[in-house]
């Protein structure tokens, strides 16, 4: 089935609303008429249901009835294969646009989501259980799905079944007509009360399962840490508590649905049966023929239907209705906005000097806290500016201001003298590389690690140069497929080293005008890092480059160290000039130095 791309990119921002109906609605936007065609052939199957019952009474009262007209038994026959035909086809047609109509719009919604988690901001991210994400992207979304291709069509089919035959049962019978019908104000309130119910009970089951999907997400993803403090028993147990919690909240659920279900079935039971008893006295009176009380009883089936229909659809668009909620209020979030910001200079012009002055900064979770205090000094182009400083003292911070990962929250923040929040965060983000400090590898090839994100064709050479400058050349070509090999479960399991080498290689081929390394050199032995420091030389000219490191030996070459602690620069000044001051920057040197020297010492006297 083609789509045309109108319908596909439809913004489904525009789904939002207050009401959820009404939302419900607008989500099938391009979908509606297919809708509208699967409700109406469902109405004209009911139609033709009907007029099967009315063919009867017709034939009945006038083959077996003294006086009747004569009859055409062949084209009484024939009007029988055509209506079943009939409700036949438009039963098929109804289920085939239905299902269009449901696996289209969810198609549509998971794509939407998918795209619209990406461009979330890091804000959001961290506040979020990536658990509650997931739930809401697939099972909030299948309830949706459920709902299209039942619920939605079985309104259309509730509501036309109930009209054309209660109009059928008005033509054989007023009085009968109207008595058929007398449970459905009562059916009506039964259901609500229920719906409101359920809805709640739904809602608090579908939450308890985002819970344990997270649990279980946070197990996969920490297994290792785990297995390394034994604590299967522990996770075992909390997961088990959850996992109850789970089946606690569903047997609610269920309860709720097993006392509904009887109460509605008994109210139609009574309908039925009163409908009948009446119907018999009448026609044993002679106030109706034996026609009518045959098309009476077929039909009385096909309204008690819909009655009972009606509860049962009720109940159960709360599911559809709870889960457009949950799927909505991932959709309200706002998107990151990539291109706000009227400042973009002309291409390849930008110098990359840097200026903070006074910048402060606090997260959105935390605005009491600063975790950025008073921030000020400057670098240009081609210098390279290192952190220093103890665990949490806000390095990660400082550098995620620059491609505004995080907007800093007081101050000012130049880069070529114009404020950082002119640029946009497309254009920060092309011009910026970063190695992060936990670099991260898609399950995909070597290769595709290594250009990711690169944004344009890159040639075999480049790849090897790039992978060679960031010493990881050798490495890979040990793998069996050299850079086809496939990282992650299905193919090579890489050591933090290497995989901080393919990070590394990856931001030299996108050959960024500002570089920051967080920590590049944290996972990788001592030779390695001086390959790599060698190689990032040359990487390091003329960019203004980052370097955030815990060995002062990576950063004694840097124009401009930092030295940072508890949100504030203490210290700053080049090497020699630190060292000659008394403060934590010797403190921390001597340290080094001295737990070297023991090392050194120690693997001395070991191979002697
Ligand atoms: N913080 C926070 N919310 C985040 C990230 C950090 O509240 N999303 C807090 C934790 C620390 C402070 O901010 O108290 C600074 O964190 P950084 O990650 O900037 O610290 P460092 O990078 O300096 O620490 P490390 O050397 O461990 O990487
Ligand atoms: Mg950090």
């Amino acid at each position: 089935m083609s789509v045309s791309s109108s319908v596909l990119n439809y913004d489904l921002k525009n789904a939002i609303s207050k009401n959820r109906l009404l939302g419900l609605w607008r989500l099938m936007h391009g979908f509606q008429w297919k809708y509208i065609i699967a409700t109406v052939s469902i109405g004209f199957a009911a139609v033709a249901k009907t007029c099967t019952y009315l063919l009867l009474r017709y034939f009945v009262d006038n083959a077996f009835t003294e006086g009747g007209t004569s009859i055409n038994l062949p084209l009484i026959a024939l009007g029988f294969i055509l209506l079943a035909g009939a409700e036949g086809g438009f039963t098929f047609l109804s289920g085939r646009f239905a299902a269009q109509t449901a696996e289209g719009v969810t198609r549509r919604l998971r794509n939407y989501l998918f795209d619209h988690i990406q461009h979330l901001s890091f804000t959001y991210h961290s506040q979020t259980d990536t658990g509650e994400l997931i739930q809401r992207s697939t099972s909030d979304v299948d309830a949706l799905r459920r709902f299209y291709a039942d619920q939605a069509i079985g309104a259309g089919r509730i509501f036309l079944l109930f009209v054309v035959n209660f109009v059928a049962l008005l033509s054989l019978n007023v009085t009968l007509g109207l008595v058929s019908v007398i449970i459905v104000p009562l059916m009506f309130y039964v259901s609500i009360l229920f719906f409101r119910r359920i809805s709640k009970a739904y809602e608090s089951y579908q939450e308890q399962e985002a819970t344990l999907s997270t649990t279980l997400q946070e197990n996969l993803t920490g297994v290792r840490v785990v297995k390394a403090f034994a604590r299967q028993q522990f996770e075992m147990d909390k997961f088990e508590r959850d996992n109850f919690e789970k089946f606690n909240r569903g047997k609610k659920l269920l309860t709720m649905h097993s006392l509904f279900w009887p109460i509605s079935d008994t109210l139609c039971g009574f309908q039925m049966v009163g409908g009948f008893l009446l119907a018999s006295i009448m026609a044993v009176n002679g106030q109706i023929t034996v026609g009518t009380y045959l098309a009476y009883v077929g039909l009385v089936v096909w309204i008690i239907f819909p009655i009972r229909g009606l509860g049962r659809m009720i109940v159960q668009m709360s599911t559809g209705m709870v889960s457009y909620n949950r799927v909505m209020e991932i959709i309200r979030q706002e998107r990151e906005p990539l291109d706000e910001g009227d400042y973009t200079p002309a291409a390849g012009t930008l110098r990359g000097d840097l200026e903070f002055q006074n910048v402060s900064f606090a997260y959105e979770d935390n605005p009491t806290q600063k975790v950025l205090d008073d921030i000020t000094f400057a670098c240009q182009r081609g210098q390279v500016v290192a952190l220093l400083g103890s665990t949490g003292s806000g390095k990660t911070s400082l550098v995620n201001l620059l491609p505004r990962f995080y907007d800093y929250t007081a101050g000012s923040l130049l880069l070529d003298g114009v404020e950082l929040r002119r640029y946009t965060r497309r254009f920060l983000r092309s011009q910026i590389g970063i190695v992060e400090q936990e670099p991260f590898l898609f399950s995909r090839t070597i290769r595709e690690n290594i250009t990711y994100g690169v944004g344009r064709e890159v040639s075999e050479e480049e790849i090897v140069a790039a992978a060679q400058a960031a010493a990881v050349h050798d490495v890979i070509l040990t793998f069996p497929q050299a850079y086809n090999t496939l990282v992650g479960e299905k193919g090579v399991t890489l050591s933090g080293g290497q995989k901080q080498r393919v990070a590394i290689a990856r931001t030299i081929l996108k050959n960024p005008r500002i570089l920051i390394l967080d920590d590049s050199t944290s996972s990788v032995d001592t030779e390695t890092e001086g390959e790599i420091r060698q190689a990032l030389q040359s990487l390091m000219q003329d960019r203004t480059t980052f370097v955030i490191a815990h060995r002062i030996q990576s950063i004694m070459n840097a124009d401009l160290i930092l030295v940072m602690d508890d949100g504030r620069i203490v210290q700053r000044g080049r090497h020699e000039d630190l060292l000659a001051q008394d403060g934590i920057y010797r403190q921390i040197f001597n340290i080094q130095t001295r737990i070297e020297d023991e090392l050194e010492k120690e693997i001395a006297s070991v191979s002697e």
